[in-house]
Formats: C-alpha cells, structure tokens, sequence
C-alpha cells in the first residue's frame, strides 16, 4: 500500500528528461542535472524569521535536460505525469521581467531571469521530467527551480564546488528565492531551495538561516529500526494564496514591535515577555515561531545522542502549535497526523508550507503497514480520497546527472 519511489515506468526523471529532450529537439541534451523536493523533519516556518530548519531531500527528483542555443531565447517543455509533452512560450531572456510569464512557465523563466542579472544571458533549450508530486507540500516548484539553475549554469561551464570561482550552493539558494519572490510572486523563505541544493544522503540538514551555517545531522532511520513516512494528503498545497504571506506579514510585524530584526531574537525565556508586549492577534505567531525554533534544537540534540526514537513528542508538539497557533493545518493533515498516531506511530506532524499538502510520521519498521492502514481507514470512514504514502529515505541533494 505504501509506494516506493520510483517512476512507475522504472526509468529515471533524469533518463526520461534526456529522452523527452531528443524527441522534442531531434538531438541530445548538453547534460542533465537534477534537484530533489523535500521533507522538513521540524522547523516550519522559522525559515522567514531567520531561524532554524531541519530538512532532508527526497529520492523524488526533477530533472533538466538542457543545451545551449546561439540566440537569447529560453524554451522549457515539460514530460506530464500523462506521458504528454507541454511547451511553455518561449521568451527572450533580455525581456524577461517579472509578471511577464504566467503559469508553470514563471518558475523556470524566474531562474532565467535572476541568472541573466548574474551575467548568464546566453539562450538554452530546456526539457523537465520529474517525480516530486506537484502542489504536496513536498517543494515541487523549488527542486524544478534548482534543476533550471543547475542546468543554466552547467551550460555556461559553471559547476558549483567544482569550477574554480563557482557561485556556492548558498548564493544560488538566495538566487533562487529571489526568482521565486520577485518573479514569480510567492514569498518563501529559503528553507526548500537550500534543502534542495545542501541535503546529502543519509542526513538531515541542520540549517540556521541567520548566518547561512549548516551541519549535515546523520540520519539513516532504517539502521535504527524506523521509517518516516510520508503521507500526501492530495489536497491541493499553494504559497501563492493569501494564508502562507499573511502569516509571514504576522511575524515580520511582530519583530517590529518587539524591536528586534527578527523573531529569531526572541527566545523560550524572552516569550512571555514579548507576549504581553504585543497585541492579542500576534501572540500565538509569535509562540510557534519561538517554540518551534527551540524544537528544532531539541531535535537536533537528540539526533546527535543517537536518540532518534525520542524525537516524537517534539513532532506531535510541533503540529499542535501549527494547527492551533499558526494555524496552517487542514482537516486533512489533522487527520492524517491523528490516525498515524492512532496506528502507532512514535509522532507526526504536518510538513512544509501548510493549508494542505503532506504529514510526516515517525514509525517503527515493523509498524509501517499498521500505521499505514490506520490512515487509509480514517480517511475511507469520513469520505476522503485516499492518500497516497511512501517512505521519506533521505537522499541525495541537487547535481549533474550526465
Ligand atoms: C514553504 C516555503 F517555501 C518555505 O520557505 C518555508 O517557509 C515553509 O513553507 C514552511 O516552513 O515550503
């Protein structure tokens, strides 16, 4: 009942970018290089507030097959989930500017963009296939992102940590928000981009966004008898809707107030102090970005004493203060999170942006089918389509494929 991670066909987003590539343009890419969406263990929306994030990437990838043209004109077709091919309009690269592409031809036009006022101007032909399931809370937008900005760069003989002088993977994140802020108008943080581009194999990603500083936590759940999975909820996830800015707005007004840059300077023994200082509406924003930072760093001490087992109290607090605090959960994800904990797993939580999208659950491996089941059937008995789950292994972050 839980998927794998797969395509269904077998092949891989890089393999099936590459060949979609020759069918559409009659000859092979340049190269191919590929990002990962992401799951965030604990650490939800703290990105914006300068604070601490927890993510790993995913074995689901989008992959960019790409090669260089002579002129200055940027083309993207994508590979559906239907086998069909969609082409974008292509644009010239000197006139791109923001509100001038709309669509899903925005997020890869964005990155076109931000790199030409990075000096990368020159045209490409650019072809995506991939398996991060779209509008799941799972960063979808953001790994295609990373692959198109991978893919312009390789083709202009830039490999980050590799040429000498490269943009490093921190200044290419920032890039990347830019063109997801400015271009395509959705105000995230820098939790998914840096995800995408930093994560490794086997770890979760220990990211404090103030000062940019990331350690790679191992984390190879199965050696240690668990599993995290992840259940996408199938209703629809989107930053570009009014809940996700006026949240942000909340909490950068609330720093104001408090006269602090950001929340981040707020700590557990500063909160009740910041409390009485704001208006009532502004409280309980305040509350979960400052217990959830200091939940990442418990987490954090946890996985260092090899104690991941007990890190699920600190998951199922972390979901109570979004869903009753921050107020970014659904029906959905509530019930997801309540029936995983029924069937036994050790905490789960909501996971990503909100309003929709995935839970994670940390499990036993010898619980997994039962906690799985549980979900089904919650979902079944209110009516709800089923969800789809699949084990979240921590994988490899973004890079050239061939
Ligand atoms: C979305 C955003 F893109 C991230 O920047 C982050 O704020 C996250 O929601 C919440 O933690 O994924």
């Amino acid at each position: 009942m839980t998927e794998g991670f797969a395509s269904s066909n077998g092949s891989t987003p890089a393999a099936e970018a590459a060949a979609t590539f020759t069918a559409v343009h009659g000859s092979a890419p340049a190269g191919v290089w590929s990002a990962p969406g992401r799951v965030n263990l604990i650490g939800e929306h703290t990105d914006y507030n300068d604070g601490f994030v927890l993510p790993f990437a995913l074995p689901h990838r989008i992959a960019a097959a790409a090669a260089p043209r002579d002129d200055q004109l940027f083309t993207v077709a994508t590979l559906g989930s239907d086998g069909r091919v969609q082409r974008a309009a292509p644009v010239a690269i000197p006139d791109l500017r923001p509100g001038g592409v709309e669509g899903w031809g925005a997020y890869p036009a964005g990155i076109a963009w931000v790199l030409r006022d990075q000096g990368y101007d020159r045209g490409a032909d650019v072809v995506l296939a991939g398996d991060v399931p779209t509008g799941a809370g799972l960063s979808s937008s953001h790994a295609l992102e990373c692959a198109v900005a991978l893919a312009l760069l390789g083709l202009a003989g830039v490999e980050p940590g590799r040429t000498p002088g490269a943009p490093e993977l921190p200044d290419i994140a920032r890039w990347v928000q830019r063109a997801e802020n400015d271009f395509v108008g959705a105000p995230t943080g820098l939790l998914d981009q840096t995800a995408s581009l930093r994560c490794t194999e086997s770890h979760v990603l220990f990211l404090d966004v103030r000062s940019g500083e990331a350690e790679q936590i191992p984390f190879d759940a199965s050696s240690a008898g668990l599993e995290v999975l992840v259940i996408d909820t199938r209703t629809k996830h989107s930053h570009a809707d009014g809940g996700y800015g006026e949240r942000r707005r909340g909490t950068e007004r609330a720093a104001g107030l408090l006269g602090v840059p950001a929340l981040r300077d707020v700590d557990l023994a500063g909160l009740p102090a910041a409390l009485d200082a704001l208006p009532a509406e502004l409280g309980p924003l305040v509350r979960h970005v400052v217990t959830e930072n200091q939940r990442v760093l418990d987490v954090v001490e946890l996985l260092r004493a090899g104690r991941m087992a007990d890190i699920g109290s600190a998951l199922d607090a972390s979901h109570v203060s979004m869903r009753d605090d921050y107020r970014i959960s659904s029906p959905e994800l509530d019930l997801a999170v309540d029936s995983a904990k029924e069937g036994g797993a050790l905490g789960a939580r909501m996971t990503g942006g909100g309003f929709g999208g995935s839970a994670i659950a940390l499990v036993r491996s010898a619980d997994v089918d039962q906690v799985s089941k549980a979900v089904f059937a919650a979902f079944d008995r209110v009516g709800l389509r089923a969800p789809r789950t699949f084990l979240g292994v921590p994988s490899a972050g973004a890079g050239r494929d061939s």
